[in-house]
């Protein structure tokens, strides 16, 4: 068993679950948070056998709360060694005219802020570590345009700049930073961007052969698991049915 934990945010569903059932086959200490109470506990309780698990109920976007998870941790948890900001969410896919100011107020909320307030108070934890990993999820959506993507892909953008900056800071410390930037994955994404229309999620995925959670798991393991003297910076991730498409031109005849 591995003596260096690993935190994941946004573990009650999808990449999150996934990575947090991997690490515990490879004997890595977990701490798992998100905010749906009866999923942690019973990931708890499922892990357990495999490994120390602390779950905590946590809201990233509550800088107070984040800061209070960190300085409660029990001793033996403390030795956090990768760290997965892994929370996050799209709230709808029209049109920026139709788009509600709320959701995009909470998609900033959680995966800027949120993303922020964890990896601020980390730092110091991860720092003292002789070798430490932040895998930030971005996304195909940090790089590339489409419609409906506004706020979302520009909150995305921001994971894959900051994760960028902070390698700058980081750079000798041992500490790696990681861009992860998935396209198509059928998680609980989709089921929450559409605002629980299953049919609509899951007609997104028909046909497609999407990425699937324990695809990125493996992907998260292997960042985490590279030799201290590597980092991968970013790393973007597609089902190979998906690919780009041409630049959107609006003719006068349209
Ligand atoms: P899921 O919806 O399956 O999982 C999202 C996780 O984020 C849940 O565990 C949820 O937990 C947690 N979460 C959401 N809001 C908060 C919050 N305010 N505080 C704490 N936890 C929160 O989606 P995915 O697993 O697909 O998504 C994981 C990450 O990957 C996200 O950042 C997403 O943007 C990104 N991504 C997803 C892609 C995809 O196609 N699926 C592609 C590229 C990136 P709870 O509700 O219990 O709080
Ligand atoms: C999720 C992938 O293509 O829906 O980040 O933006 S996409």
């Amino acid at each position: 068993m591995s003596t260096s934990t690993v935190l994941i945010t946004g573990a009650t569903s999808g990449f999150g679950l996934a990575s947090a059932r991997l690490f515990a086959e490879h004997g890595y200490p977990l701490i798992i948070t998100g905010r749906r109470v009866d999923r942690l506990q019973k990931l708890s309780d499922e892990l357990s056998a495999l490994v120390p698990v602390h779950y905590v109920p946590l809201d990233v976007r509550d800088a107070q709360a984040v800061s209070e998870m960190v300085a409660t941790l029990p001793e033996s948890f403390r030795n956090i060694e990768v760290l997965v900001n892994n929370a996050g969410l799209a709230l709808g896919s029209g049109p920026a005219w139709e788009a509600s100011l709320e959701d995009w107020h909470t998609m900033i909320d959680t995966n800027v802020t949120g993303l922020v307030n964890v990896t601020h108070c980390l730092l110091p934890i991860l720092r003292q570590q002789p070798k430490a990993s932040i895998i930030n999820l971005a996304s195909v959506a940090s790089n590339w345009s489409y419609p409906g993507s506004h706020v979302y892909g520009g909150s995305k953008a921001f994971v894959a700049q900051f994760s960028r900056n902070l390698r700058c800071d980081l750079a000798g410390s041992g500490v790696r930073v990681t861009s992860l930037e998935p396209g198509m994955c059928e998680t609980e994404f989709s089921l929450v961007r559409f605002k629980g229309d299953q049919e609509k999620s899951d007609n997104l995925y028909k046909g497609v052969n999407p990425i699937r959670p324990d695809d990125i798991a493996d992907i998260i393991f292997w960042i985490a698991s590279q030799p201290a003297h590597i980092n991968i910076n970013s790393l973007e991730v597609m089902p190979t049915s998906q690919a780009w498409d041409n630049f959107k031109v609006v003719r006068e005849t349209d």
